[in-house]
């Protein structure tokens, strides 16, 4: 078995040889044309940027490095007497392109728990907040906080050249990966169990099962459980806001602490990431305003009907992208038919997903009718007795933290440049629409 960082390394030339030649031989090839629509409509659609960590069909939904989440789940290691794959697995296609053996997955984990360690002044800038600051706001500033730590920015301070800013940047991925979990549990216990830590457990646990562990949580379906939501939410190609913003952060050369925390910002809106605790908040107060445990389908429709007519979104529907039903949803409900299949949340859940589409469908203007992988993964985090909804974006960001981390490495691997599009201004824009 070969190290990681080996792997890694041996990947980079003959990729960058590829990436090099289609540009000389192919530069001024046209993958894309941009409309004004496209222009003022957040440039749905324009194909501008490469990213090699994963990709999204509309219609099939996400496949890492060129596999779709069933084909994963079926395939990559897993922990002893566990269900689900392992996410150190995961990180290791995602950075390599390669399957992981067994003994590469646990060798991930296990370098990651062996960096495991938050400085000291990390837990006294989060304490600093108040404890009901948004738990986004503490994760994003405690990852933040983590930046005096980084090895890139230190090796840039002293002088190193362009094309060598991976290696150092390899340590501040595995360091901030090995520790993103850590800030999320102290983020969890300071906010909600009145700051009464637990203390990480025995070092040949997998990253997730631990990551259970440090949340106060140590049912082993639960541990499982993480490691499917760990490695469903990782990456989901480069356009969405956190991997983009990731991306265009790192590009000034902005080390990992720095990029990840930018991305997480973007996570944290109630378009992307903060749907997560904003659909089953939405489920939780359907079920309040009707008075029922299990809302009829009348119920479920007129709540639709009147969050619509509110001019509201119904959370957890829709997407930029896809255009069928998320294949991350799709995992969480087959998690959910096989461990709480009796759950009333559940019941809303499955219920919404014959009812809603119908009622979105209906409004010409909404593109994809069909859930999102928020619209599940708030039930079944809440069947395991975790009812801090705020939280569940940082869930989300610690796992988003393994896809844009590869795919930042790969960047400056690759040595891409900075990223700077050209925008025009609606005068320049009317100039050339009427010919002025
Ligand atoms: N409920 C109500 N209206 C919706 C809707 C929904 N679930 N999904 C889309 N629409 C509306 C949009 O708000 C927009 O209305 P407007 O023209 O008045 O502003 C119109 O339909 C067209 O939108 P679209 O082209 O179908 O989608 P989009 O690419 O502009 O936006 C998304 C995509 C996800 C922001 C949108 O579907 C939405 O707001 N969904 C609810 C929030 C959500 O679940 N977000 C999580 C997405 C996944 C993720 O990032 N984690």
């Amino acid at each position: 078995m070969a190290d990681l960082k080996e792997v890694f390394q041996s990947k980079i030339q003959p990729f960058a040889d590829e990436v090099a030649r289609i540009q000389r031989e192919h530069g001024e090839f046209k993958i894309s044309d941009c409309t004004v629509a496209q222009a003022y409509g957040g440039m749905r659609g324009v194909k501008c940027m490469t990213y090699e960590t994963s990709a999204l069909d509309p219609l099939e939904g996400i496949r890492f490095r060129g596999r779709t989440i069933p084909d994963l789940i079926e395939t990559l290691p897993r922990a002893p007497g566990g269900e689900q794959p392992l996410p150190e697995g995961l990180f290791y296609l995602l950075l390599t392109g390669d399957m992981p053996t067994e003994e590469d997955a646990r060798a991930v984990g296990a370098e990651w728990r062996r960096r495991e360690g938050l400085p000291p002044h990390v837990a006294r800038a989060l304490d600093a907040l108040p404890r009901d600051a948004h738990p986004m706001t503490q994760y994003s500033l405690g990852l933040l906080a983590m930046q005096t730590e980084s090895a890139m920015a230190a090796a840039y301070h002293k002088g190193i050249a362009k094309r060598d800013l991976w290696r150092p940047m390899y340590e501040d991925v595995m360091n901030l990966l090995a520790n993103a979990p850590l800030v999320a549990a102290y983020v969890y216990r300071r906010a909600y169990h009145g700051g009464r830590h637990v203390e990480p457990g025995p070092k040949d646990w997998d990253w997730a099962r631990n990551f259970a562990h440090i949340l106060g949580y140590d049912q082993p379906q639960f541990a499982d459980l993480m490691r499917l939501y760990l490695s469903i939410h990782s990456d989901h190609e480069g356009g969405n806001v956190s991997a983009h913003t990731v991306r265009l952060v790192g590009s000034a050369l902005s080390d990992c602490y720095y990029a990840l925390s930018a991305g997480m910002n973007g996570l944290a809106g109630p378009l992307h990431g903060l749907a997560s605790q904003e659909s089953i908040r939405w489920i939780l107060e359907l079920q309040k305003s009707i008075g029922k445990a299990r809302p009829t389908r009348d119920d479920i429709a007129n709540y639709i009907w009147e969050t619509l007519g509110a001019g509201r979104v119904v959370p957890g529907f829709g997407h930029a992208v896809l255009r069928r039903t998320d294949p991350r949803y799709m995992a969480l409900r087959e998690f959910a038919l096989k461990h709480m299949a009796d759950d009333d949340v559940f019941y809303i859940v499955a219920t919404l997903f014959e009812v809603a589409p119908p009622i979105l469908e209906s409004q010409a203007k909404i593109k994809n009718p069909w859930p999102n992988v928020d619209a599940h993964s708030g039930a079944v985090l809440l069947h395991y007795g975790m009812t801090e909804l705020d939280f569940f974006t940082v869930l989300f960001g610690v796992s988003r933290a393994t896809g844009t981390m590869a795919s930042l490495l790969w960047d400056r691997a690759l040595n891409l440049p900075l990223e700077r599009p050209k925008s025009v201004t609606t005068g320049w824009v009317r100039e050339q629409v009427y010919n002025l």
